[in-house]
Order: structure tokens, then sequence, then C-alpha cells
């Protein structure tokens, strides 16, 4: 089992700013933390983070072949971005949205998500966690297949 990780725009920023909304871990540790749980499960993980919407339209189409599941975190372009709802049905390879808040919550503009029509699930509100449950989300999809 290969899973990517994808991180979109501003989440090289974690706990650097607005950590009452996303913590005060860095994505260094994000990636620390998924990595670890990964290790344990023998899936093996790969990461990608980008503010560029093309070079995260790249990166999804760039997993066909070399990945089994996506774990996608678009952050702001989860509202608005049609192109990168049409990489992931385009790369065929199931894919779960995480958010680490809770966007029903928060702003009317985040309560659209274009990627999700084309995602298995979404895990939204549990922080970092919800990378992790992702993983296992997936890796258990994969088993069922
Ligand atoms: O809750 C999430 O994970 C989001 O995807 C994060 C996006 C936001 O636009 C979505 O509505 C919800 C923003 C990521 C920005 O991350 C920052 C991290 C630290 C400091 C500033 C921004």
């Amino acid at each position: 089992m290969r899973i990517l990780v994808i991180n979109g725009p501003n989440l090289n920023m974690l706990g650097r700013r607005e950590p009452e909304i996303y913590g005060r871990e860095t994505l260094d540790d994000l990636i620390a933390l998924i990595r670890d749980h990964a290790a344990k499960k023998g899936i093996e993980v790969s990461f990608y983070q980008s503010n560029h919407e093309g070079d995260l339209v790249d990166a999804i189409q760039g997993a066909l072949g070399t990945a089994d599941g996506i774990v996608i975190n678009p952050g702001a372009y989860t509202h608005t971005s049609i192109a990168l709802l049409d990489a992931v049905k385009a790369a065929g390879i199931p894919a779960v949205e995480v958010h680490i808040s809770d966007v029903t919550k928060r702003e009317k503009f985040r309560q659209t998500s274009y990627i999700r029509q084309a995602c298995v699930a979404t895990i939204m509100g549990k922080g970092f966690a919800g990378y992790t449950e992702a993983v296992d989300l997936l890796a258990a999809y994969g088993d069922g297949k």
C-alpha cells in the first residue's frame, strides 16, 4: 500500500500562525506523525506540499501508477478548484479529503468543497489525527478491494 499525502496552500505555515485554529505543530511534525503511524502498519507514505494549484494538479496526476491512495488537504483550493476535482477524478485513485479544522463551523465561503464529490471520505475537525485516520481508511479501503 502506497499513499501520497498532499497538502495545499499555506499549510507550510502550520505552527507559525493561527495556533487557535491549526495548532502549534509544524508541517514537519505532521509528516513525522504520519510517517511513524504508517511505518507501524507497513504502509509506504510520500509527501507533497505546494502553494500552486497547477503543481497540485501535477502531483495528483503523478500519483497514477505510483500511489494506491491519496490523502489530500487542498487548503483554500478546496473551496474554489474544479481543476483539483477533475485531477482526482482523472487519476481514478481513491482519495480522502482532510481538513484540520471543522470547516462546517467556519465562514460561509468554506462550506463549499469541489473536491469532495471525487473523494471516498472527508475527515475534518480532528486536527493532525485526521490525516492518520485517512491513512487507515485508505488502507482498509485497499484491503476490501
Ligand atoms: O482546516 C483545514 O485544514 C483547511 O483546509 C485549512 C485551509 C483553509 O483555507 C481551509 O478552509 C480549511 C488553510 C490552511 C492555512 O494554514 C495555515 C496554517 C498556519 C497559519 C496560517 C495558515
